[in-house]
């Protein structure tokens, strides 16, 4: 039944870079459209700060700038969208899928998703707006050598996913280069239309 519930329900994937906006755009999209926001960075986060034996063994792993396996986050994730589903009106998926294999098992765990919502910026603008946040925030992986390698993680493993949803005609392009209102803006031309 639940599997069923989760099928029916609007997916969005939203992908993109470190400090493409990602977390930013979610959080405007859901005081608009009262989606669930699920942010895997957050609940993978989340684990770390429990100190559970999961969350220790993707602490290193986080903290500099690599991919935490495929079945540590899809458990995670699954288990919090089950949690809402019966009082939601969509997901939203942030930071996931990074890899293709994760997109995959999604779709045979959980549900195939409505869109792909892909924001884009190069890799200067990704790396001066983590700097600036990393003057106020706490986030281990928030400093000079791990951007480094969460952008070379994040272009090693983006262009098969975009290909892929792309061919399937689940993609939505948002370039992101500009402030977070006008971002946003496009974010809503696209989720309209799936509404
Ligand atoms: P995430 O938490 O996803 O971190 P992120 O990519 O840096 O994005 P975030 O949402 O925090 O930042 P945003 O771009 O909104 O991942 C962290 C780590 O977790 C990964 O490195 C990996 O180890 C692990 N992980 C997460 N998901 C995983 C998965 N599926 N599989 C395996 N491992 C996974 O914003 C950044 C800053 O820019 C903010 O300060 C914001 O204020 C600013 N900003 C945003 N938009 C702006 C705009 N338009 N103009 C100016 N500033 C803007």
């Amino acid at each position: 039944a639940e599997r069923e519930k989760l099928k029916k329900t609007k997916i969005i994937f939203v992908i993109g870079g470190p400090g493409s906006g990602k977390g930013t755009q979610c959080e405007k999209i859901v005081a608009k459209y009262g989606f669930t926001h699920l942010s895997t960075g957050d609940l993978l986060r989340a684990e770390v700060a429990s100190n559970s034996p999961t969350g220790s063994q993707i602490k290193d792993i986080m903290q500099n700038g690599y991919l935490v396996p495929l079945e540590i986050v899809l458990k995670l994730l699954r288990n919090a969208m089950l949690q809402k589903i019966n009082t939601c009106k969509g997901f939203l998926i942030d930071g996931y899928p990074r890899e293709i294999k994760q997109g995959l098992e999604f779709e045979k765990m959980i549900a195939p998703p409505t869109i792909v919502l892909i924001i884009t910026c190069s890799a200067d603008t990704m790396k001066q707006r983590i700097m600036k946040r990393a003057a106020t925030s706490s986030r281990a992986d928030d400093n000079e050598a791990t951007i480094v390698n969460r952008l070379e993680t994040y272009f090693r493993s983006t262009d098969p996913i975009i290909a892929y949803y792309e061919k399937r005609g689940l993609l939505r392009k948002v370039p992101a280069e500009g402030d977070a209102d006008v971002v946003f803006n496009e974010c809503c031309k696209v989720i309209d239309i799936i509404l």
